[in-house]
C-alpha cells in the first residue's frame, strides 16, 4: 500500500516535470511582425493595424492604438489565424504606439506588449480635439475614484467582520 502510493506519486511527479519541460517550447502568442512594422516610418495614416503572432490570438484580444496626439484611435479588432487586425478610426500624424493584450488560442497564456511607429507629418492636436481633454473633466475623474472608495470601505468592513468572528469564537 505504502510502496504503491509512493510509486504513484513518483510517477505523477515525473509526469508533471515532463509537462513543465514541454510547456516553454510553446512560446505563447508572441509578437512576430506587424503592418506598419515596429519602429517604421510611414507617409500616410494606416487604415488598420495588422499584428502577426506566433500562435493564434483568441477573439478576446484588447488593442490600444494611440495616435500622434496620444488619443486612442483603435476601432474594431478581429482575430484571424495568426493575425489580429484592428481598424483605425481617425488620427493625427506623429509617433503612434500600439499596445496589445492577447490570449493564445493554443495554450490560454496572455501576452502583453507595445510597439511604436511614426506617421510622417505634424500633428494638429488642437483641431483634432473636438471634445475637451477628458482628464480635465471633473465628472470623469470622480467616476474613476468612486470604486476605489468602495473597495477600501469593503476591505475595512471585511477585516472588522473577520476580527469580530474570531473574537466571538474564542
Ligand atoms: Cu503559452
Amino acid at each position: 500500500m505504502t510502496i504503491r502510493r509512493c510509486v504513484v506519486s513518483a510517477l505523477s511527479a515525473s509526469a508533471f516535470l515532463a509537462l513543465v519541460a514541454v510547456l516553454p517550447a510553446s512560446a505563447h502568442a508572441e509578437y512576430r511582425s506587424s503592418v506598419p512594422s515596429k519602429d517604421a516610418t510611414v507617409d500616410a495614416m494606416p487604415g488598420e493595424i495588422v499584428i502577426t503572432f506566433s500562435e493564434p490570438p483568441a477573439a478576446s484580444a484588447a488593442v490600444e492604438i494611440l495616435d500622434g496626439c496620444d488619443r486612442d484611435v483603435a476601432g474594431v479588432a478581429a482575430a484571424s489565424n495568426l493575425t489580429l487586425e484592428t481598424d483605425v478610426t481617425e488620427g493625427q500624424p506623429g509617433r503612434w504606439t500600439v499596445g496589445y493584450s492577447v490570449v493564445s488560442a493554443v495554450d490560454g497564456h496572455r501576452t502583453n506588449g507595445r510597439f511604436a511607429f511614426t506617421v510622417e507629418g505634424e500633428p494638429d492636436c488642437a483641431a483634432a480635439s473636438g471634445r475637451d481633454d477628458p482628464g480635465r473633466d471633473g465628472t470623469d475623474e470622480g467616476g474613476g475614484d468612486f470604486p476605489i472608495i468602495w473597495i477600501a470601505v469593503g476591505t475595512v468592513a471585511l477585516i472588522a467582520i473577520a476580527y469580530a468572528v474570531r473574537r466571538f469564537s474564542l
